[in-house]
């Protein structure tokens, strides 16, 4: 039995809960905030921690493993696996500071005060860069703490930009990427690995096959080696002929962001019966 750490609720709650749910772990009764659920499908029951509490909580072996941020893991300090991206959740926790400051750089921050909820990350930084200034360790809200005269600067997380702007602020130093991460305790039983390289290898496959497109489609032999040439797909795309003399089935694989220009290309070699299909795993 492995046990898996997850946020209770939370922005990383629901894609959590989803990619379990893509990996055939589906918890009963997770819905109702129980702090253990059993999952079916492969041997492992779920815990449903703040995320503050996960990296601790695997470093203890109260859980083998969990999903969280790796700016949790980081600031944490706890000694635990990084077994893999997860792919989403994905944000950088930043020094920002008043739009009018004229920012020249982090010596900027000596002697300031600097409002985060991320006080280790943050002094690891200016340490490496010998810049000593206060950091002030709030819980939540920090964004305000320069309108309301609590600090002159804050380190937080920002993702799409947005909070900073409607607070006056701008950002002026990435420090540090995130996104979740799957961790897991690094003595782990023999039993417990096995089925964490099983969970691995079923989220390598859902993750990978993200944001692609299975396509089928009928097309002229003769315009094989130009469609050839455009789909590459995983090897080289499957070439099948056709019924008709002189015709082949074509299937590939394409990134969604690809996918409207590739099909125009195509139609413009004389395909036809073009199908787009979900994927849903992509296992090499
Ligand atoms: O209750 P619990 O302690 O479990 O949850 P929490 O409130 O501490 O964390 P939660 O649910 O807010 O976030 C969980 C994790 O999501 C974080 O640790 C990050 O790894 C990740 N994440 C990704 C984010 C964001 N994006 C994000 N945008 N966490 C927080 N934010 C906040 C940020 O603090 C700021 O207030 O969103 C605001 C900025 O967003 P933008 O888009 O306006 O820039
Ligand atoms: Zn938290």
């Amino acid at each position: 039995m492995l046990r898996i750490a997850i946020q209770a609720k939370g922005r990383l709650n629901e894609k959590s809960m989803s990619l379990l749910s893509d990996a055939g772990i589906s918890a009963s009764g997770s819905n109702s905030r129980k702090l253990l659920a059993r999952a079916e499908g492969l041997p492992v029951d779920l815990l449903f921690l703040r995320d503050d509490d996960i990296p601790q909580a695997v470093a203890m072996g109260v859980a083998d493993v969990g999903i969280v941020g790796l700016n949790e893991v980081a600031e944490s300090g706890e000694k635990v696996d990084v077994a893999m991206n997860l792919g989403f959740g994905a944000c950088r926790i930043s020094i920002a500071v008043p739009k009018s400051v004229d920012y020249d750089g982090v010596k900027w921050c000596v002697n300031k005060r600097i409002a985060t909820s991320y006080p280790n990350i943050l002094g690891k930084f200016l340490e490496e860069r010998g810049v000593k200034a206060e950091i002030h360790r709030i819980a939540g809200s920090v964004e305000i703490a320069p309108a309301v005269g609590m600090a002159d600067a804050i380190f937080d997380i920002v993702s799409s930009g947005g909070t900073l702007i409607q607070n006056g602020l701008k950002e002026v130093e990435q420090v540090f990427a995130s996104q979740a991460v799957l961790i897991a305790n690094s003595n782990l039983a023999a039993e417990k690995r096995d089925i964490l390289s099983d969970l691995i290898f079923r989220f390598k496959s859902i993750i990978s096959s993200r944001g692609m497109k299975y396509v089928l489609l009928n097309l002229p032999e003769s315009a094989l080696d130009d469609a050839v040439a455009l789909l590459p797909g995983m090897k080289s795309p499957t070439v099948l002929p056709l019924a008709e003399k002189g015709w082949v089935s074509m299937h590939a694989v394409i990134a969604e962001n690809e996918l409207w220009n590739k099909i125009k290309a195509l139609k413009k070699l004389g395909a036809e019966d073009i199908l787009v299909l979900q994927l849903d795993n992509l296992i090499n």
